[in-house]
């Protein structure tokens, strides 16, 4: 998958892949809003990327969950944008939500995987993501594509809104480069710490996954993968909820994983990660590498590259999919087709 994103973060492939977006620009410039439709992981990549755009397109967007959305009676007119993000293509409950918006003449814009599947012959407009055959039914490296394609679609939409100062637009489009190389970093450098702990908790019978801002939907998307593949249960969270139920439950047979890195709120999260250590919870955390004060509230740390705020993210979820991999593997589950799940889920 990275090597194929490093593929579309030249100047020339970017201008191919963001094509799609100068299909409906004046439908994206004047929307009043944008509505996102998806499922499961697709889901969290469109929660990420509804605190994307509004940050650097001050537009208003809402993140739906299709299989809900569907069956609602939304107020959608030809003003608004929906964002369709699923990596089959073929998920029904997203399917038949735009079917019920576009018939409301929304525009449709499909973010997608496989080429030609119904979710892009719906659509009006769209990016595909390209990150070849999914081995595994849960979602992973559709996940990375996703982030990335969706990252892309905030900045130039800024282009077009005027809403972010170009210095910054470029500022983002040159760290999302960078990407490539420091999942690899990732790749090389975490593993082996990450085999450790997997075997350490993987006798656990629940986590909690904990965020702030950017970083929220990651613990959402860190504890779902757990779920599918591990049959751990997990729940993902925003770290200033706990303290409104969640924190029941800390005691010290609960570990608690922390999506840290460095960002506006990095001080209250490591104000949370203090009261889980209060509680004597266990903390496992990812963390921007010289986080010395994150490192030293941690029973285990997972350290990855500083980067742009908006770019941790992306970088923050590897270290989760790896974890909850190497947890299934050392509970022996086929981590590649997990009980119950379907790759594409079309009833
Ligand atoms: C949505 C989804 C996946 C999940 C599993 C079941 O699919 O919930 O996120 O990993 O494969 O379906 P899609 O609409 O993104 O194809």
């Amino acid at each position: 998958i990275f090597d194929s994103l490093r593929g579309r973060l030249d100047p020339e492939s970017l201008n191919i892949t963001l094509s799609g977006l100068d299909k409906i620009k004046d439908k994206l410039i004047n929307a009043r809003r944008v509505i996102i439709v998806a499922c499961g992981t697709s889901w969290h990549a469109g929660l990420l990327a509804e605190y994307w755009i509004e940050e650097l397109c001050r537009l208003n967007v809402e993140v739906e969950y299709a299989s809900e959305f569907r069956y609602r009676n939304p107020i959608i007119t030809s003003d608004d944008v929906i964002i369709a993000i699923s990596q089959s293509g073929e998920t029904a409950d997203t399917l038949v939500a735009l079917e019920n918006a576009k018939a409301q003449g929304a525009t449709i814009f499909g973010i997608v995987n496989v080429v030609g599947s119904s979710i892009a012959r719906i659509s009006d407009a769209g990016i595909y993501t390209h990150a070849g055959p999914e081995i595994g039914v849960a979602s992973t490296k559709a996940f990375s594509a996703q982030l990335t394609v969706l990252l892309l679609f905030a900045i130039k939409l800024a282009e077009f809104k005027n809403s972010t100062s170009e210095e910054i637009r470029k500022q983002l489009t040159k760290e999302l480069s960078t990407v490539p190389e420091k999942v690899k970093y990732i790749l090389d450098s975490t593993i082996e710490n990450i085999k450790v702990i997997a075997k350490k908790y993987q006798g656990a019978t629940d986590f909690l996954f904990l965020g702030r801002g950017y970083n929220f939907p990651i613990a959402l998307e860190g504890a779902l993968k757990l779920k599918e593949i591990s049959y751990i249960h997990a729940e993902g969270y925003p770290a200033a909820e706990m303290k409104h139920g969640p924190i029941a439950l800390v005691d010290e047979t609960l570990p608690v994983v922390f999506v840290a890195t460095k960002d506006r709120v990095h001080e209250k999260i490591v104000s949370n990660m203090q009261e889980i250590k209060a509680r004597s919870g266990k903390l496992i955390s990812v963390v921007t590498e010289d986080d010395q004060l994150a490192i030293s509230l941690s029973d285990e740390h997972i350290k990855i590259p500083a980067s742009h705020e908006m770019i941790a993210p992306i970088l923050a979820v590897i270290p989760l999919q790896i974890l909850s991999y190497y947890v299934g593997i050392e509970r022996q589950i086929d981590v590649d087709r997990p009980r119950n799940l379907a790759k594409s889920v079309t009833v």
